[in-house]
C-alpha cells in the first residue's frame, strides 16, 4: 500500500470516527418523548441541537440557605411558623392565625456587604405578618433563638391579601340568596359565573374604618374560558373579608346583555379558527456549548462580569440585590445596585360610577405581586436556553408551598448592535467593525386575574441595566346596551372604548415604581445630581449661532431637591455619583436613570385613590435609605388611608447629599383600549434604564470580540421533504 492510499484510508477513518461521535453526543442529549420535543420538526426537517447542559435541580425539601440575602427556605419557613403559633398570643388558637406575610428579614447592608463566600450567615430572621382575632401583627422572628418580637403597624390599612382571602371571598356572593336570583333573572346559569375579589380602596366612609372589605363582580363562563369578556354588569357585592359576611349588594345595570361569548377564547387549542395562514417557520437560540452565565447555589448569578443575587418575592415579585460589574480596565468588582424592585403598582380606572369607580388597584400591596406570579412558560414565556428559578412562599395557614418555575434567567441575542463603525469611501479606509449585543435577562411575569405584567431586568455587558414591564392579559371591560358607536348617546362619557358588541374597555392607568437602592462604587457618598440643559443666548458679534445648549450640574441637597416631574422642553439628565471617586480626568463617577416612555398621574391629587397612589406625583424621588422604608404605598395598602407613602416621607425634606441613597423611578402607561386589545391583548412594553455615566474610563466593550461564522452552531436545513 503506497503512502497516498494509507492517508486515505486514515482519512475516511477518522471521517467515520468523527460522524460515530457526533452521533453519540446527539444521541445522549436527546429528549424525552414526553418533553414534547422533537430532534426533526416542522417543515423542512430542520436539524435542532439539543441542550448540552442543565443547572441542578433544587432540592426545597432539603435546601438550605447559602447567602445572606436567600430567601426563607421551606425548613426556615416551618421553624418561624411553629415559633409563632406557639408564642403568646396565638397560642392561645394557633388555628385563628393567617398568615399574610412571613419573608426573610434581610440582614443590615453592612453584614451582607461584609460577606463572602464560605462565611457563616448573619443571624437568619423572618418578618411575619399576620391576622389575629380582627388585629394585625407585625413581628420579628429569630430562628436561631425561636423567639418573637412586635414590630411597629401602620396607622390605617391592613395587610397583602392571602391566597385564602381572595378565593373565599370570590365564592361568598353565592351563599346569598338575593345575589344568586339576580344572576338567575340575567339569564346566567350559577354554574357558569366567575367571581373577581376587588379591592374596595379607601373613600373616606367611616364603615372603611373598623371593617376590611372587598368588592365581588361576576362574570359569564358560558361558552369560553375569557369570562372577562362577558361581564354580569353593575352587581356589586360588597364582603367582610375577616367574617366573609354579605355586607351589601348593588344591584343596576339589570337591563345590560351579558356580552357574546363567539370570538373571545384565546386558547390555541379552542380559537384554531384564529391561526395564521403562513405562519413563522421555527426559531430558537441555542448555546450547544452551553450558556455564558452560571446561578451559584441557586441565586447568585455571574455573568460577563456581572454578578447579583436573584430572587423571588411574594409582594415584589423578583428582587435584584448586590449588582456589581466588573471593570474590564482594573478586573474589580465595582458595586452598582445594592437593592432593585417592583415596590408598588398602581391602576386606577378612569370611570367614577357605581359599579367602577373603586377600581384602584395596588398589585403588590393588595394582591401581592409575586403570589400572582405563575410558573413561566418554557419556549414561549422564556426561550429554550433558559434557567429557571422557583419561589417559595407561605400559605395563609403559615405552610410553605414551591411556586415552580416563577423566574427565569436567559442570554439574549436579537441582532442587535453593541457598537458600530465603518468608513465610507471618502476616508479610503477599509473599516468595518461592528460587535453584537448579548444581553442577560432575569423575567417574571404576574397574572394579576385579568391582566398580565411581564418584568424584565435585562444586563448588558457595557453596564446597562434596563428595566422593561410588559403589559399584557385581558382588558377589565364593562358591558353597555349598544352594539354600534353611532347608538352611543352622544353627551354620555363611556369611559373608553367599545371594542366588540356590547362591550366597553374602559380607560385606565398604570404605574410601576421601582425602588433602586443605587450604591455607586459603595453604599456612602452617594449624591443625586440634576444634569440641566439650558439654552444659552451668544453675543452675536463673536459666533454667526444665536443658541446653543449648555450643561449644568445641581447636586440635590435634601429630598424635595430630587422630587421630579419629567418634562420635555426642560431636560435634565439625573446621575447618581458618588462624590468621592472621579475618573482618571477628573469626571465624578456615576450612574443616571434613562426615562423612556413614561406616562404621569393627571387624577386631582386630592382624590382618594391619588391620595393613596401618591408615590406617582413625581416620576423620580430620591430618599435617604431606610429600612423601614421598601414600600412605596406603605408596608400595609389594602384600605389604608395614603398616610404612609414615599410622597409623605419625602415631605420630610431629610439631607440627601454624600449619603446611602434610594432612587425610586415610576414608569407609567395610560391606556387608551382599543379594538386590537380584544380579546387578549397583544404586548405593549416600556422601559428605562440604569446607564453608567463616566464610571468607566472608556467604552468598557471596546475589547469584545466580533461574531465569526466559524464560532457559531449549525443549525442549517439538513434536508427537504
Ligand atoms: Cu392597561
Amino acid at each position: 500500500m503506497d503512502s497516498s492510499s494509507l492517508l486515505r484510508r486514515l482519512f475516511f477513518f477518522l471521517c467515520a470516527l468523527l460522524f460515530l461521535l457526533l452521533l453519540f453526543r446527539s444521541w445522549i442529549s436527546l429528549p424525552s418523548p414526553s418533553s414534547g420535543d422533537s430532534l426533526f420538526s416542522g417543515a423542512g426537517h430542520i436539524l435542532i441541537q439539543s441542550p448540552l447542559f442543565s443547572f441542578p435541580a433544587v432540592d426545597h425539601a432539603t435546601a438550605t440557605p447559602h447567602h445572606p440575602l436567600d430567601p426563607l427556605t421551606v425548613g426556615e419557613i416551618t421553624a418561624a411558623r411553629s415559633i409563632l403559633l406557639s408564642s403568646s398570643p396565638f397560642s392561645s388558637s394557633p388555628s385563628s392565625v393567617a398568615f399574610h406575610s412571613l419573608s426573610l428579614d434581610e440582614p443590615d447592608k453592612s453584614l451582607v456587604l461584609a460577606w463572602s463566600a464560605g462565611d457563616p450567615l448573619p443571624p437568619r430572621r423572618a418578618s411575619a405578618v399576620v391576622r389575629f382575632l380582627g388585629r394585625s401583627y407585625s413581628l420579628s422572628v429569630d430562628l436561631a433563638t425561636g423567639t418573637l418580637s412586635p414590630l411597629p403597624v401602620p396607622a390605617s390599612g391592613y395587610p397583602t391579601m392571602t391566597i385564602e382571602d381572595m378565593t373565599s371571598a370570590a365564592t361568598a356572593p353565592l351563599s346569598d340568596a338575593a345575589f344568586n336570583l339576580s344572576v338567575l333573572a340575567r339569564g346566567v346559569r350559577l354554574s357558569d359565573i366567575a367571581c373577581l375579589p376587588i379591592s374596595s380602596g379607601w373613600f373616606r366612609r367611616e364603615i372603611e374604618d373598623r371593617r376590611r372589605l372587598i368588592k365581588v363582580q361576576c362574570y359569564s363562563g358560558e361558552g369560553t374560558a375569557n369570562f372577562y369578556m362577558r361581564p354580569i354588569e353593575g352587581l356589586t357585592v360588597l364582603v367582610d373579608l375577616d367574617t366573609k359576611e354579605i355586607v351589601h349588594i348593588d344591584d343596576e345595570g339589570r337591563g345590560i346583555p351579558i356580552p357574546k361569548s363567539s370570538g373571545t377564547d384565546y386558547r390555541f387549542a379552542v380559537a384554531g379558527g384564529n391561526e395564521l395562514k403562513r405562519p413563522l417557520k421555527p426559531i430558537s437560540i441555542e448555546q450547544p456549548a452551553g450558556p455564558s452565565f452560571d446561578v451559584v447555589e441557586g441565586h447568585r448569578v455571574r455573568w460577563a462580569g456581572w454578578e447579583f443575587h436573584l430572587k423571588a418575592d411574594a409582594r415584589a415579585g423578583m428582587v435584584v440585590s448586590a449588582a456589581a460589574v466588573a471593570d474590564p480596565a482594573t478586573g474589580s468588582m465595582r458595586q452598582v445596585l445594592y437593592k432593585g424592585f417592583a415596590s408598588e403598582l398602581f391602576v386606577p380606572y378612569m370611570d367614577p360610577t357605581d359599579a367602577w369607580y373603586f377600581k384602584t388597584y395596588m398589585d403588590a400591596g393588595e394582591y401581592g405581586f409575586g403570589l400572582q406570579a405563575m410558573p413561566l412558560v418554557p419556549l414561549n414565556d422564556c426561550p429554550r436556553n433558559a434557567y429557571y428559578m422557583d419561589g417559595v412562599f407561605v400559605a395563609g395557614d403559615g405552610r410553605p408551598y414551591v411556586r415552580q418555575n416563577m423566574i427565569c434567567v436567559y442570554e439574549s441575542y436579537g441582532g442587535d448592535i453593541g457598537w458600530r463603525h465603518s468608513e465610507s469611501p471618502i476616508t479610503g479606509m477599509e473599516i468595518r467593525e461592528v460587535r453584537p449585543k448579548v444581553t442577560l435577562v432575569a423575567r417574571m411575569a404576574a397574572s394579576v386575574a385579568n391582566y398580565d405584567y411581564i418584568v424584565d431586568w435585562e444586563f448588558q455587558t457595557d453596564g446597562v441595566i434596563r428595566v422593561k414591564v410588559g403589559l399584557s392579559g385581558i382588558l377589565m371591560a364593562k358591558g353597555a346596551p349598544f352594539t354600534h358607536v353611532k347608538d352611543f348617546p352622544a353627551k354620555q362619557d363611556m369611559y373608553g372604548t367599545l371594542l366588540s358588541e356590547n362591550l366597553i374597555g374602559v380607560i385606565h392607568d398604570h404605574y410601576i415604581t421601582f425602588h433602586l437602592d443605587l450604591d455607586v462604587d459603595g453604599a456612602a457618598n452617594n449624591s443625586f445630581v440634576k444634569v440641566h440643559l439650558t439654552r444659552q443666548d451668544t453675543d452675536p458679534a463673536t459666533t454667526p449661532r444665536r443658541s446653543y445648549l449648555r450643561a449644568t450640574r445641581q447636586v440635590a441637597k435634601t429630598e424635595k431637591d430630587a422630587q421630579i416631574k419629567l418634562r420635555l422642553y426642560d431636560p435634565y439628565e439625573f446621575h447618581v455619583i458618588n462624590s468621592e471617586k472621579t475618573t482618571r480626568v477628573g469626571n465624578p463617577v456615576g450612574y443616571k436613570v434613562v426615562p423612556a416612555g413614561t406616562a404621569a398621574a393627571l387624577l386631582e391629587p386630592d382624590d382618594p385613590p391619588q391620595i393613596r397612589g401618591a408615590f406617582t406625583n413625581n416620576q423620580i424621588w430620591v430618599t435617604p435609605r431606610n429600612k423601614s422604608e421598601e414600600w412605596a404605598g406603605g408596608l400595609f395598602v389594602y384600605q389604608n388611608r395614603g398616610e404612609d407613602t414615599l410622597a409623605v416621607w419625602s415631605e420630610r425634606d431629610r439631607p440627601i447629599e454624600n449619603e446611602d441613597i434610594v432612587l425610586w423611578y415610576t414608569l407609567g402607561f395610560h391606556h387608551i383600549p382599543c379594538q386590537e386589545d380584544f380579546p387578549i391583548m397583544p404586548m405593549v412594553s416600556s422601559s428605562f434604564d440604569l446607564k453608567p455615566v463616566n464610571f468607566f474610563e472608556r467604552n468598557p466593550i471596546l475589547g469584545s470580540p466580533p461574531n465569526w461564522e466559524r464560532d457559531l452552531p449549525i443549525c442549517s436545513a439538513a434536508a427537504t421533504t
